[in-house]
C-alpha cells in the first residue's frame, strides 16, 4: 500500500484551497531593508504557497513610484522596429496563459555550504510554488518587431539603489537570451494564485522565468530593451555568477535538480512502525522522474512514490512509506533525478557567493 500521509495540492486554484491557508502568516524574516523573507517551514509541506507565505526576495527598497495599474506604463525600445509604451490594460487584452512554476532563489539553502560564505544564509525556504498568469513575453516583443541583429533582451525593474556601497546607483536589470525570452512559457505576470501581484512580489506586473532560478524574473517591470550585445550590468555579470574555488566560472541559469524532506521535521521523535516521509522534488525545465529515500545515512536507497502534479516548470510531492521496528537514531536522506538524467548530488559544490546549493539533505530522526 502506498504512503497516503499527505496529498499533493491541487494547481487549481478553488476558493476552498485559498481558505485552507496554514494559520502561521508570517514569512521567516532574514533581513528588513530591503525586504527579505523565507517561507516558513510550516507552508513548505504545502503544493501552493500561500501568497503570503511565498518567499520574498528584494535586492532595493521596494519602489518609490506609483506601482497602481492605471497608471504603469512598460516601454519596449532598443532594437526594435516599432518602438511600444505598454499600458497594463494593453496586457489585458492579450491571450492569457497560466503555469504552475516553483521559484527559488539561486541562494537558497547557502547556510550549509561548507567553509561559509557572505550573503543570506538561506535555509531551505527561499523556494515556491505559485500559479502565475500573464501575458507571453514574445506577443509583445512581436507587436514591437525585433531587429535582426538583436541577441539579448535587457528588463529593467523599477527599484534602484546602490547594490554595494561605492557603487553606481541602478536599478535591477537583468537580461535573457532571444531563445528564453522568446519561449512563449516566458511571462509577464499580473497574477500570483488568482489574485492580482502584491507589491512585495512585483506589482503590477513581473516577469516570470519557468526554471530559472528567481534571479531572472524581474520584478515591478517598466522597460524591456532589445540588445544588439550581451549585457554586462551587476546583477549579470558580477552577481548570480558561479565562482568555483579553482577560478572557474559560469552564470546562473537553469535551477539545478533538488529534493528535500518536509515531513517529518528534522530532530523528530517517533513511534516505530509504518512511518510516513514526504516532502518535494524540482528541476528546472525538466520533470522529475525518480526520488530515492535512504534511511542509513546513503548506503541503500528505495523509491518514493511521486504524487505529482507532473507539470514541467513545478515541484512535485513525494511520500515514502518507512517500516522500521527498530529502535534507534536515523538519518534519512531523499535524492532526486530529473527526465534528462540528472541527479542531485550527494553534496554541493562550493562555489563563491553560494549559489545553486542543491546537494542532498538529511534528517535525523529518533525511533523508540
Ligand atoms: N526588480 C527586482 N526584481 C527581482 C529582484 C529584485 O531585487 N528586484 N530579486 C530577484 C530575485 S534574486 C529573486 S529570488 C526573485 C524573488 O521573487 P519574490 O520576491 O517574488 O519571491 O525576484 C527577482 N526579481
Ligand atoms: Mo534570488
Amino acid at each position: 500500500m502506498s504512503c497516503t500521509c499527505s496529498r499533493a495540492g491541487s494547481p487549481e486554484i478553488t476558493k476552498s484551497n485559498q481558505e485552507t491557508r496554514p494559520k502561521i502568516r508570517t514569512l521567516k524574516a532574514v533581513d528588513e531593508d530591503p525586504m527579505i523573507g523565507e517561507t516558513p517551514p510550516s507552508a513548505l509541506s504545502s503544493w501552493l504557497t500561500p501568497n503570503p507565505l511565498f518567499y520574498i526576495r528584494n535586492h532595493f527598497p521596494f519602489p518609490s513610484v506609483d506601482a497602481s495599474e492605471s497608471t504603469w506604463r512598460i516601454t519596449v525600445d532598443g532594437e526594435v522596429g516599432n518602438p511600444q509604451e505598454l499600458r497594463f490594460d494593453d496586457l489585458l487584452n492579450l491571450p492569457r496563459r497560466t503555469l504552475a512554476v516553483t521559484m527559488e532563489c539561486a541562494g537558497n539553502n547557502r547556510r550549509d555550504l561548507e567553509p561559509k560564505v557572505p550573503g543570506n544564509q538561506f535555509d531551505t525556504g527561499a523556494v515556491s510554488t505559485a500559479v502565475w498568469t500573464g501575458t507571453s513575453l514574445v506577443d509583445v516583443l512581436h507587436t514591437a518587431g525585433l531587429k535582426p541583429e538583436s541577441v539579448e533582451i535587457l528588463f529593467e525593474g523599477a527599484d534602484s539603489g546602490e547594490p554595494e556601497p561605492g557603487k553606481e546607483i541602478q536599478s535591477y536589470s537583468r537580461s535573457l537570451p532571444i531563445e528564453i525570452a522568446s519561449h512563449p512559457d516566458t511571462i509577464i505576470a499580473y497574477e500570483m494564485n488568482g489574485e492580482p501581484l502584491t507589491v512585495e512580489h512585483g506589482a503590477p506586473v513581473r516577469l516570470v522565468v519557468p526554471g530559472w532560478y528567481g534571479m531572472a524574473s524581474v520584478k515591478w517591470l517598466q522597460r524591456i530593451i532589445v540588445l544588439t550585445k550581451p549585457f554586462k550590468g551587476y546583477f549579470q555579470t558580477y552577481k548570480y555568477v558561479v565562482r568555483y574555488e579553482d577560478g572557474n566560472e559560469r552564470p546562473v541559469r537553469e535551477m539545478r535538480v533538488k529534493s528535500f524532506i518536509s515531513t517529518p521535521r528534522d530532530k523528530s521523535i517517533l513511534k516505530g512502525g509504518a512511518i510516513c516521509l514526504s516532502g518535494f522534488a524540482w528541476s528546472g525545465r525538466s520533470d522529475i522522474d525518480q526520488v530515492e529515500l535512504s534511511a542509513d545515512g546513503g548506503d541503500s536507497w528505495e523509491s518514493a512514490d511521486l504524487l505529482g502534479p507532473s507539470t514541467r516548470y513545478s515541484w512535485q510531492q513525494w511520500n515514502y512509506r518507512w517500516n522500521t521496528s527498530k529502535r534507534g537514531h536515523y538519518t534519512i536522506i531523499s535524492r532526486a533525478r530529473d527526465t534528462q538524467g540528472n541527479v542531485q548530488p550527494m553534496r554541493s559544490v562550493w562555489n563563491e557567493m553560494g549559489y545553486e546549493v542543491n546537494g542532498t539533505m538529511s534528517l535525523c530522526l529518533d525511533v523508540l
